[in-house]
């Protein structure tokens, strides 16, 4: 197959399914990414950074990931995800901000700090999110060798909008959906707009988020500016 139809198949198959699955390529920059998500996982932060919670069993760190360390925007670039935005992705997105967090397990071990939702939605023509929806890349390492579903989503969701929340989320059965399981390497690209749900965590776990934002919403992350510019001089250096 000639590699244009590849990329054809591989935009259609994007848009119907809203993700896609991806593997890091191993390399110097991934080691230093994964050393860094590990320290955080362990709690040993680098100076200047923090633990803070923001939902539920779970911690985030702050000030900014993005300034964490280098590596959490190089291995974007260097896995070609600019490419991929702008080949089949096929929306104005910027790199908005960064989310690197903890998550524990509830007391009874079954409840999910996430349960389903859509990030961006528009229930009884009440927008929610920003709309059209960006995309996210989100990335659960198996720091603790215990295998676990990470994430669900229902492929194909993002362009199956009820009005009604009950019924959309009627939507929702074990024949149409797809659950994640973390992975030292594979990551998943989605549209916001997606049904996804977190699974519980049975033992303590770690996740880095992208978001990527069109441009005409961009402006609403102005306290993270520096890593929208980081992600266009990346874009152009790697252009
Ligand atoms: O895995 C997480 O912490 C959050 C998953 C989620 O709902 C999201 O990234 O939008
Ligand atoms: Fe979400």
């Amino acid at each position: 197959m000639k590699s244009e139809d590849n990329i054809k198949d591989i935009a259609r198959n994007f848009y119907l399914n809203g993700c896609m699955l991806g593997e890091w390529k191993q390399t110097p920059t991934y080691n230093k990414f994964m050393k860094c998500l590990n320290d955080i996982y362990s709690e040993n932060l680098k100076d200047g950074f923090t633990l803070k919670q923001k939902y539920p069993y779970s911690n985030d760190v702050r000030p900014a990931a993005w300034e964490y360390d280098d590596s959490f925007i190089d291995i974007l670039f260097e896995n070609n995800i600019h490419n991929i935005i702008k080949k089949v992705v096929s929306a104005n997105v910027v790199l908005s901000h960064i989310q690197v967090r903890n998550v524990t397990s509830f007391p009874d071990k079954k409840t999910s700090y996430m349960e389903w939702h859509r990030d961006s939605y528009n229930y009884n023509n009440k927008p929610v999110g920003s709309i059209p929806p960006g995309y996210k890349i989100n990335f659960y390492p198996n720091f603790s060798e215990e295998s676990e579903n990470v994430l669900s989503v229902v492929p194909g969701s993002h362009i199956k909008l009820f009005s009604n929340p009950k019924e959309d989320l009627a939507q929702i059965t074990p024949d149409n959906t797809v659950s994640i399981n973390n992975s030292d390497t594979q990551f998943l690209l989605f549209n916001v707009g997606l049904l996804h749900s977190t699974g519980p965590a049975k033992v303590k776990n770690n996740r880095i988020i992208f978001n990527f934002n069109h441009e005409c919403f961009i402006d609403e992350y102005s306290d993270q500016k520096g890593c929208a510019d980081k992600w266009r001089e990346g874009c152009i250096k790697n252009a």
